[in-house]
């Protein structure tokens, strides 16, 4: 450990993280003394700072996270290349782990649905799902249309929905789901709670209206609300460039006047950090916060097309397919900075676990996922005539609060 890293961990370990915070806001309001300049470049610099003071176990969920969706998403792929009982249309979301992992382990997930952080996720809901806490068993079984799924089997993949851990649901129409979200954290100020609403859309919900009147009137009215834009690059096979005329999406938070923050979606402990400053400022009634995470998709938008079965690093190249709409030299190039890796080597040269502790909790976590499918297998479809139960309610419906 450097000097450097070691005066700075002492002053985490003395001083509680919310006076830390406080402290360096006044300090670098104030042009602190040259001695602090270091731990305030630490604060917003390239290595984590909170990450960096969260006890061993977080971390490693952190890591057991990404690699429950690397591993859950592998099976899937498989299944959907080779198992013709699998019956789900899939959109991978491999390469973008570190993205919900992040953002879900700054939020509350456990508790009263009063209580708990809400996120609404997208067409692309496999990370969101596992990271906010939802059963992979019951996940996998409702990919199969199972009628002890998730949802019983209504959803399928793009409607999913788990209320008792605040995932409020995937959404197969590209952009709503934020003024939902808005909505939501409209509901949590209004009544006062100290809850957060987060949308996840991608980069190609920029050039939708909800994308600006969310983060607009989350401004106005200075929600709770967080918009997570996951900028993977393309929007299905169109480069953002095409719909969007700025580099950083997050440069549109200058226009509603709230913080826009760029970060590296591929290392999970960058992701946390700015999502917990994100979350702070909103339970502490200061508004929303947009977040752009620089990130990459594996996969193709939609299956597995040209990947192999079995073969962790296929992602669909396929010279055919995949040279029409992006180079093969910018997958390989992503693909060396891949989340899982970044995490495990980050964790390892903190002394959080060393390599024979990595691969333990990556056996762990695909014998997890393993079980989670062999008890999908086992399970009952849904029926045909189960299609119009828990739609139609007869008679008359009180009146009532919902949550
Ligand atoms: C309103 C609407 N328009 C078009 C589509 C078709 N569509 C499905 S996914 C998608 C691209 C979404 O891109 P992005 O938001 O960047 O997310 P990504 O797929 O990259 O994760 C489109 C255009 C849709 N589902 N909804």
């Amino acid at each position: 450990m450097s000097d450097h890293d070691r005066s700075a961990r002492g002053f985490a370990e003395r001083v509680p993280s919310s006076t830390r915070r406080s402290l360096l806001k006044g300090f670098a309001a104030a042009g602190a003394a040259v001695s602090l300049s270091s731990k305030l470049a630490w604060a917003d610099g390239e290595i984590g700072y909170w990450a960096k003071d969260l006890p061993n176990e977080k971390l490693i969920e952190m890591y057991s996270t990404i690699l429950r969706i690397r591993w859950f998403e592998r099976t899937l792929a498989d299944k959907q290349l080779s198992d013709r009982s699998f019956r789900n249309l899939i959109h991978l979301y491999a390469g973008q782990e570190a993205v919900a992992t992040g953002v879900c382990a700054a939020l509350n997930n456990k508790g009263p649905f009063s209580e708990i952080d809400v996120i609404y996720g997208t067409h692309r809901p496999t990370g969101h799902a596992i990271a906010k806490g939802v059963d992979m068993k019951k996940l996998a079984a409702e990919y199969n249309f199972k009628a002890t799924g998730l949802n019983r089997g209504y959803a399928g993949e793009m409607h999913l929905a788990d209320k008792s851990v605040g995932y409020m649901g995937a959404d197969g129409i590209v952009g709503p789901s934020a003024v939902i979200a808005a909505g939501s954290a409209f509901a949590f100020r209004a009544r006062g709670s100290k809850q957060v609403a987060v949308a996840f859309g991608g980069d190609g919900t920029y050039a939708t209206p909800a994308f600006h009147s969310s983060l607009n009137n989350a401004s106005l009215l200075k929600l709770p609300f967080i918009y997570v834009v996951e900028n993977n690059l393309y929007h299905q096979f169109a480069h953002y460039s095409y719909s969007c005329p700025m580099k950083d999406i997050a440069t549109a938070a200058n226009t509603y006047r709230i913080p826009g923050v760029v970060v590296d979606g591929q290392d999970v402990t960058q992701v946390y950090n700015k999502m917990k400053e994100a979350v702070e400022r909103a339970r502490a009634g200061e508004g929303p916060t947009l977040i752009e995470a620089k990130t990459y998709r594996y996969y193709a938008h939609w299956g597995a097309p040209g990947a192999e079965v079995g073969k962790l690093g296929s992602f669909g190249y396929d010279p055919q397919a995949i040279t029409s709409w992006r180079p093969e030299r910018e997958l390989r190039d992503w693909l060396q900075r891949d989340p899982v890796d970044i995490c495990r080597n980050m964790l390892i040269s903190w002394g959080v676990i060393d390599q024979a502790k990595a691969n333990a909790i990556e056996a762990a976590m695909k014998q997890e996922v393993k079980e989670a499918f062999e008890w999908e297998a086992q399970q009952p479809l849904c029926k045909p005539e189960d299609a119009v139960k828990n739609v139609f309610v007869q008679g008359s419906v009180p009146a009532r609060q919902f949550g």
